[in-house]
């Protein structure tokens, strides 16, 4: 190895123990040490640049370090940034107003990550049960998927069915039930029960894999919920802000939840901001002192969400997803690589199922992919995750699937 390759590891090295010895070893990440981005690029310490095809887990649908975001930031970073919510400041009111209307509900209640966005949901279902729907004390139910993701709390991990998420994290929260997903038959029979007050999805499973459900799934899910006066919950936290070629997921089938749940790309990829929607009969079963967090609705957080959901409409981002992403899925199949088996998501939402007998197959294009200037992670084994950002173009594509096809022919 060259002295200069030698001098590149030993610091790709240095940063590796670091985090290696102080830090949780609760990833693997690939060993790459990043230091700077711009639109759909990453560069590395040692100045190599990469395509970014996981873009944060769809936090980073602006692309690294927007413009316009970074502008509307440090302004408002150098001028209030937080004041709790036992104050009112001059963000909150208007950054209310703007995503409601922006969505199409009457109420937003403000945190921070999606895991407590989707705690939130968990809360508002089961106190609009209580109070609302008439189910009595303690016995509400609410339903999600198998093979679901929705965050990392003891309550969200309790209907996971993600073994590794879970072990020995019990005793788990009750009332939470999963059943397949994509099987309408099972959440009918599931809805007979009549303490069950909110169905909780993801429209397309995520971790699982960019798992996209028959043509239908949704709307008639949200139709039998409908039916059976449960909340339709959305978790659009990676589904969401464009990703998928429509604002929503959910747009795909025409469907507005009862409840709406944002979060990642909310921020333009900056800071943790989410965000649950819903209506006022929902959202007024919280009084003052119910519910909170130090940081929710804080005027950073307000302002730069404002400038990342308009940039997605200025900048036709959900447009520039569902063309690109089509053309990406079909550069894809036509590699015809006897390693991938499958070529599947919507948008710029993609994933590969590669076959191959190495075990770490995936593992192994990932580490190809990245000599050759792309990076993307497996997820469950054999399932590599495609989510670049929502700027990028056809030639871009055009890269990206040659350094792809170029990296399967070495695998
Ligand atoms: C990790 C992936 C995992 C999410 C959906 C809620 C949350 C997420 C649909 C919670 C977060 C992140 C978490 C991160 C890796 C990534 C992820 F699906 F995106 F790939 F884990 F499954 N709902 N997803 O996807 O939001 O609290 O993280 O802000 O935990 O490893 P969060």
């Amino acid at each position: 190895m060259k002295v200069a390759d030698t001098l590149a590891m030993a610091n790709t090295q240095y940063y590796l123990d670091k985090e290696a010895q102080y830090g949780a070893h609760n990833y693997h990440p690939l060993p790459v040490v990043l230091t700077k981005g711009s639109g759909v690029h990453v560069w590395d310490i040692e100045n190599n640049r990469y395509y970014d095809f996981l873009s944060g887990y769809s936090a980073i649908n602006h692309g690294h370090c927007h413009p316009k975001i970074m502008e509307i930031f440090l302004e408002q970073a150098q001028r209030l940034t937080l004041t709790s919510r036992a104050f009112h400041n001059d963000a909150l009111g208007e950054y209310a107003e703007y995503i409601t209307r922006f969505f199409g509900y009457d109420k937003v209640l403000p945190m921070n990550t999606g895991a407590e966005a989707v705690e939130t949901a968990l809360k508002l279902a089961r106190r609009w049960g209580y109070e609302v729907k008439g189910v009595a004390p303690g016995e509400a139910l609410i339903v999600t998927c198998s093979n679901n993701f929705h965050g990392r709390t003891i309550s969200i991990i309790s209907f996971s069915t993600d073994e590794p998420s879970k072990r020995n994290f019990g005793p788990y929260t009750p009332g939470l039930l999963t059943i397949p997903f994509n099987d309408l038959e099972a959440l009918k029979a599931v809805l007979q029960n009549k303490n069950v007050v909110g169905f909780l999805v993801e429209p397309i499973q995520g971790e699982a894999g960019i798992v996209v459900p028959d043509e239908g799934y949704i709307s008639n899910a949200a139709q039998l919920c409908k039916d059976a006066n449960v909340l339709f919950i959305a978790d659009e936290i990676q589904t969401g802000l464009a990703r998928t070629g429509k604002m929503l997921a959910c747009e795909h089938e025409g469907v507005h939840p009862d409840m709406l749940i944002l979060g990642k790309a909310l921020s333009g990829g900056t800071m943790p901001v989410s965000a649950v929607l819903t209506s006022k009969e929902v959202m007024d079963t919280i009084k003052p002192g119910d519910h909170g967090s130090t940081y929710g609705g804080n005027p950073l957080a307000c302002r730069v969400a404002i400038a990342a959901l308009q940039a997605l409409i200025d900048e036709n981002m959900a447009e520039n997803a569902a063309i690109q992403g089509e053309y990406f899925r079909a550069g894809l199949k036509a590699i015809n690589s006897p390693y991938v088996s499958i070529v599947r998501g919507k948008g710029l939402f993609n994933a590969i199922v590669i076959a191959h007998e190495e075990e770490d197959a995936a593992w192994q294009l990932c580490m190809i992919m990245k000599e050759n200037g792309l990076l993307a992670k497996p997820t469950h084994g054999d399932r590599i995750r495609f989510a670049p950002p929502l700027t990028i173009s056809r030639t871009q594509i055009e890269d990206a699937v040659y350094i792809i096809e170029k990296s399967l022919n070495k695998l």
